[in-house]
């Protein structure tokens, strides 16, 4: 996969460098261009934002220097394509594993990245009518600009491109990994040594009874769900929850 980054932070994205995604990227399987925004200003000052028309308070990003920089981005494509264009601002739509799975399947993103109060919404008209373009939000609260958005996107939908993680069955696992039940939050887990400081490891996980171990990990996944997120629990479908998660939920104090 190709990602490009378009931003007036560059070094905002030494993180890509490290962990996982950085291994990624030395193997090949990713590759990252990150571009600064001001490259393509042209008075002395490197101007990228300007002031609000209608008022009000804030800058905004002027249109030139992103219409010249995605189009120089796009000239260099890798590839015969066109990229998809992702736009973090928290108006936008919810960035879900569901969008990372999407997006983990596009052989080419290119993101730009906005500060101040947002980029001329004439570039997002723009390149709609050439492009696939989304703004996507990360969650509900303010960044300072789409940088952290960017990174938090990349390292979901990197991890998800084959071969980047070591074991193939740790995606099928996650909390929100498609399929049945991807609502459900994943429980505790543990390791060794046994007793820690007084705090002793459930002692099912030492059974050896996989079956048993199975349905407590399930339990403690639909505690902890019910408590941290009881919003997901209504969207259960009726049809993935057996007996003992009907009861589990009940006694919780849920209807289903
Ligand atoms: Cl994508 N950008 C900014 N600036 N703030 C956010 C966000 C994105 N998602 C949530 N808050």
């Amino acid at each position: 996969m190709r990602i490009d980054i378009i931003s007036i932070f560059p070094e905002y994205f030494a993180p890509l460098d490290v962990s996982l995604i950085g291994k990624a990227r030395e193997r090949g399987i990713l590759d990252i261009g990150v571009h600064q925004l001001r490259d393509w200003t042209h008075d002395v000052h490197r101007t990228v934002d300007d002031t609000p028309y209608g008022g009000g308070p804030g800058m905004v990003m002027k249109p030139e220097p992103w219409g010249e920089a995605v189009d120089a981005v796009r000239a260099a494509a890798p590839a015969p394509g066109e990229p998809r264009l992702i736009v973090p601002t928290p108006s936008g739509r919810p960035f879900t594993q569901a969008l990372a799975t999407e997006l983990a399947a596009e052989p080419w993103l290119l993101f730009a990245c906005g500060r101040y109060e947002g980029i001329d919404s004439r570039v997002m008209a723009e390149y709609g009518a050439r492009l696939r373009v989304d703004e996507v939000s990360i969650g509900d609260y303010v960044l300072a600009g789409g940088e952290v958005a960017v990174l938090v996107i990349v390292e979901a939908v990197g991890r998800l491109l084959p071969g980047v993680l070591g074991n193939v069955c740790s995606v099928a696992d996650d909390s929100f990994a498609p399929g049945a039940m991807s609502n459900l939050l994943e429980g505790p887990v543990y390791t060794k040594p046994p007793q820690w400081r007084g705090h002793e490891v459930p002692e099912i996980l030492l059974s050896g009874h996989h079956g048993r171990i199975a349905r407590w990990r399930r339990d403690e996944a639909l505690r902890r769900t019910a408590r941290n997120r009881p919003e997901l629990v209504a969207g259960f479908d009726p049809a993935d929850l057996d007996k003992r998660d009907r009861e589990l939920l009940a006694e919780l104090g849920f209807e289903v």
